[in-house]
C-alpha cells in the first residue's frame, strides 16, 4: 500500500477514519460486495465502521482520495488495524487463510488512542447539559460546546438551550401572568374589591422573565464549572471522525478531539418563504425578550407554540389573531384540539382559517411598528390586514446542516435533517450519539431530552442498561384552557386497535373554582380511551381544564404500569378537585348519553 499522504484535508479525514477504527470499511449502500464484507464482519460480531460513500456529500471525493492513497478505486475498501486489506475478495481471502481474527485482534494490545476528551457534547440545552453532568459524575473528561446564532432580528441568549431561554420557561411564566390576570377578575366574585381597572405592563413582565432566565444561565455555568466540565461558547462542526472545529464569537477557531460525541443541537424556528418574512416577522425566539409590547399580533401556524403564545398575549389585553393553514394542533386528539380552539375563540382570539401569508410589508417602523400582511385563503381569495407584530410559529428545523455530518457518516432523515438513531440513541457511527429534539421520530420535549441524555451517559460510562422509554410520554399544552394528555389520540387508537375494540369513557365537568367565578366551562372535559380486548387497558388519557400539567403527571405513572379502567375506578379520588373526575367516569361515548356538566 502506498504511504498515506499527510497533505489535504480529505486525506486527513480518511486517515482519521482509518486510525480511529480498528476495522474500517469504505462502502456504498447499494454495493453487493460491500454487503458481503459487512455480513462477514457481522457474522463474527467484529465491530467495524462502514461509511456509505454514496450517501455522503463528499463521498465521490473520498473515493478519489482513497484511490490516491491505496491505488484502489473500487468499494469496499477495507482497512484492519490501520493496514489496507483491499476489496471484497481480499477480505474473504484473509478469512479463508484463517488470518482475519488475528488481524482484527492485533490491535487489542496496542494502547488506546488518546483524545482531549472522553465525551464532547455539541449543544448545551436540556439534553446536552443533562448528559454532560451525568457523564462527569463518572469522572469522565467532558466538554460542552454551545453557541446561539442570533435570530434575523438579532435576539440571542445564554447557556441552557431552548427550554430555558426561549421555550418552556419563558412560555410558562407568561402563561402564569395570563392566569393571574384571569384570577384578578375572578377574585371580585370571591369578594375582593379590585378598586381600579387593572392592566398589564409588558415591560415589567419581560424584565422579570429575562431576569429569571439570566439567573438560570448563570446557574448552569456554575454547575458545569463545579462538575469540572469544560464549557466552550463556540459553534462546532466535525472536521474528522473524532475531531471537531469550533468558532467562537470573535471568530477564533480551535480544534478538539474526543473518544465519544453527543449531538444535542436542537431545533430553530422556520421562516416563511415569502417577501418580508425574515425582515419583519419574529418567532418565539424573539417574542419573550421583545423590547416593546407586541400590540395587535398575528400568529402564523396552529400548533401548540402558536396557540400558547396567542393565549397569553390575549390575556394581556392585546388584539390577537391566529392564522391556520389546515387544522389546529396536528398530531393531537382532534376532539380535544377543537375544544381548545373553541375555548380560545370564545375568549376573543380570532382565527383566520385555511389561509396562508403571501407577503409582509412594513408600513411604519417603531416599537411596535405597523405591518401590512397580505394573505390568501384556500378559495384563492386575497386579503390584507394591518398588524403591529407577526409571530411565525410554523415548525422548527433541525440544527444539523452546519455540523458537517457527511464527513463522519452520520445519517440524517433527508426530509427534516434529524438524526436517525437506534433505540440506544446511537447514530449510524458507533461513537456518535444524539439526544433531544434533533433525534428523528421522538417527542420534542425537555424531559425526554433530559431522560435520554442521563440514561445514555450511564450506559456509555457506567454499567447502566436502561433505555429511554419514549412510550406514554405525558405532555401539556398551556393554552387558555390547558390540555394534558398521555398515550394515544382517539384517531390513533382507532387506527391501531379498530373502532370496535375501543371503549371511550368521557364527561364534561365544571371546575369548582369556575362555578363561583361564573366562568364558562363548556369545554372542560376528560376522556379515557380503553381497549376492550385488553381488559379495558387505558391507552389514551385526555384532560382539558385547569392545572393540566399537575393533573396529568401523576396519571403518567399509572399508564406506565398498564392501568386499566378498573384501576381508575378502584382509585379513591381527592375531593373537591378536577382530577377526581377520572375516578368516577361512567358514561361511554358509544352509549350516546349526554355528558353535559351538572356541577359539583
Ligand atoms: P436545545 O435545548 O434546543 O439546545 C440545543 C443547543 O445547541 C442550543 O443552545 C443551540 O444554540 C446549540 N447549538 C446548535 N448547534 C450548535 C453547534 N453546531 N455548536 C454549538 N452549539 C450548537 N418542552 C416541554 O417539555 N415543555 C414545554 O412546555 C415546552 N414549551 C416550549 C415552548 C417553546 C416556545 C419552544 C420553542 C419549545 C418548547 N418545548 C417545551 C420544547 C423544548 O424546549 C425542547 O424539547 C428542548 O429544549 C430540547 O432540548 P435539546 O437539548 O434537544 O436542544
Ligand atoms: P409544528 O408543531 O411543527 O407545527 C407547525 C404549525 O405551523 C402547523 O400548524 C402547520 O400547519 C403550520 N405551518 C407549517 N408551515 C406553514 C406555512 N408555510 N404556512 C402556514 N402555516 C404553516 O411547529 P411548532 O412551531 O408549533 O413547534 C415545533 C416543535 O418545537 C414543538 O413540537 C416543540 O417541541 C418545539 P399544518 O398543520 O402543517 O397545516
Amino acid at each position: 500500500m502506498p504511504p498515506l499522504g499527510e497533505s489535504g484535508s480529505l486525506q486527513a479525514i480518511v486517515k482519521d477514519y482509518i486510525e480511529s477504527n480498528n476495522v474500517m470499511v469504505f462502502s456504498k449502500s447499494t454495493c453487493p460486495f460491500c454487503k458481503k464484507v459487512k455480513n462477514l464482519f457481522d457474522s463474527f460480531q467484529i465491530k467495524y465502521l462502514a461509511v456509505e460513500l454514496d450517501q455522503m456529500e463528499n463521498g465521490a471525493d473520498i473515493q478519489a482520495t482513497l484511490k490516491e492513497m491505496t491505488g484502489q478505486r473500487t468499494v469496499p475498501n477495507v482497512f484492519i488495524n490501520k493496514t489496507h486489506i483491499g476489496g471484497c475478495d481480499d477480505t474473504l481471502q484473509l478469512h479463508k487463510d484463517g488470518k482475519l481474527h488475528e488481524a482484527v485482534a492485533a490491535n487489542a494490545e496496542k494502547p488506546e488512542e488518546t483524545y482531549d476528551y472522553d465525551l464532547i457534547v455539541i449543544g448545551g440545552g436540556s439534553g446536552g447539559l443533562a448528559a454532560s453532568k451525568a457523564a462527569a459524575a463518572f469522572n469522565k473528561k467532558v466538554a460542552v460546546f454551545d453557541f446561539v446564532k442570533p435570530t434575523p432580528s438579532g435576539t440571542t441568549w445564554g447557556l441552557g438551550g431552548t427550554c430555558v431561554n426561549v421555550g418552556c420557561i419563558p412560555k410558562k411564566l407568561m402563561h402564569q401572568a395570563a392566569l393571574l390576570g384571569e384570577a384578578v377578575n375572578d377574585s371580585m366574585k370571591y369578594g375582593w374589591a379590585v378598586e381600579e381597572t387593572y392592566k398589564h405592563n409588558w415591560n415589567i413582565l419581560r424584565d422579570a422573565v429575562q431576569d429569571h432566565i439570566g439567573s438560570l444561565n448563570f446557574a448552569y455555568r456554575v454547575q458545569l464549572r463545579e462538575k469540572k466540565i469544560t464549557y466552550v461558547n463556540a459553534y462546532a462542526k466535525f472536521v474528522g471522525p473524532h475531531t471537531i472545529e469550533a468558532v467562537n464569537k470573535k471568530g477564533k477557531v480551535t480544534t478538539h478531539t474526543s473518544a465519544q460525541f453527543l449531538l444535542a443541537p436542537g431545533l430553530r424556528p422556520n421562516y416563511l418563504n415569502c417577501p418580508g418574512a425574515k425582515e419583519y416577522c419574529i418567532t418565539s425566539d424573539d417574542l419573550f425578550a421583545l423590547q416593546h409590547c407586541p400590540g395587535k399580533t398575528l400568529l402564523v401556524g396552529a400548533s401548540y407554540i402558536s396557540l400558547e403564545c396567542a393565549g397569553f398575549l390575549k390575556a394581556f389585553g392585546l388584539d390577537v389573531t391566529v392564522m391556520v393553514r389546515s387544522i389546529l394542533l396536528r398530531g393531537f386528539d382532534r376532539q380535544m384540539a377543537d375544544l381548545i380552539g373553541s375555548y380560545m375563540e370564545s375568549h376573543g382570539i380570532r382565527f383566520i382559517q385555511e389561509s396562508q401569508v403571501k407577503k409582509v410589508e412594513q408600513l411604519e417602523s417603531g416599537e411596535p411598528g405597523r405591518l401590512l400582511v397580505t394573505y390568501g385563503n384556500n378559495a384563492g381569495e386575497e386579503s390584507s390586514e394591518e398588524f403591529n407584530t407577526v409571530v411565525l410559529a410554523i415548525g422548527r428545523q433541525a440544527m444539523t446542516d452546519d455540523l458537517n455530518l457527511g464527513a463522519v457518516g452520520v445519517k440524517t432523515n433527508s426530509k427534516n435533517g434529524k438524526i436517525i438513531c437506534d433505540e440506544k440513541e446511537g447514530s449510524s457511527v458507533p461513537y456518535i450519539h444524539a439526544v433531544g429534539d434533533v433525534v428523528d421520530g421522538k417527542p420534542e420535549l425537555t424531559p425526554v431530552a433530559i431522560q435520554a441524555g442521563i440514561l445514555l451517559a450511564r450506559r456509555l460510562f457506567s454499567d447502566g442498561s436502561i433505555l429511554c422509554d419514549y412510550e406514554n410520554v405525558p405532555t401539556t399544552v398551556f393554552t387558555p384552557l390547558e390540555y394534558g394528555c398521555i398515550g394515544l389520540s382517539e384517531e390513533k387508537a382507532t387506527e391501531l386497535y379498530g373502532i370496535d375494540d375501543l371503549e371511550v369513557y368521557h364527561t364534561n365537568y365544571v371546575p369548582l373554582e369556575f362555578a363561583v367565578a361564573q366562568r364558562r366551562a363548556n369545554e372542560c372535559y376528560v376522556k379515557l380511551i380503553c381497549i376492550k380486548s385488553l381488559n379495558e387497558k387505558v391507552v389514551g388519557f385526555h384532560y382539558a381544564g385547569p392545572n393540566a400539567g399537575e393533573v396529568t403527571q401523576g396519571y403518567a405513572v399509572a399508564m406506565r404500569l398498564g392501568a386499566t379502567k378498573h384501576d381508575f375506578d378502584n382509585t379513591i379520588g381527592i375531593h373537591p378537585t378536577c382530577s377526581e373526575v377520572f375516578t368516577t367516569l361512567q358514561t361511554t361515548k358509544s352509549s350516546g348519553m349526554n355528558v353535559a356538566a351538572a356541577g359539583c
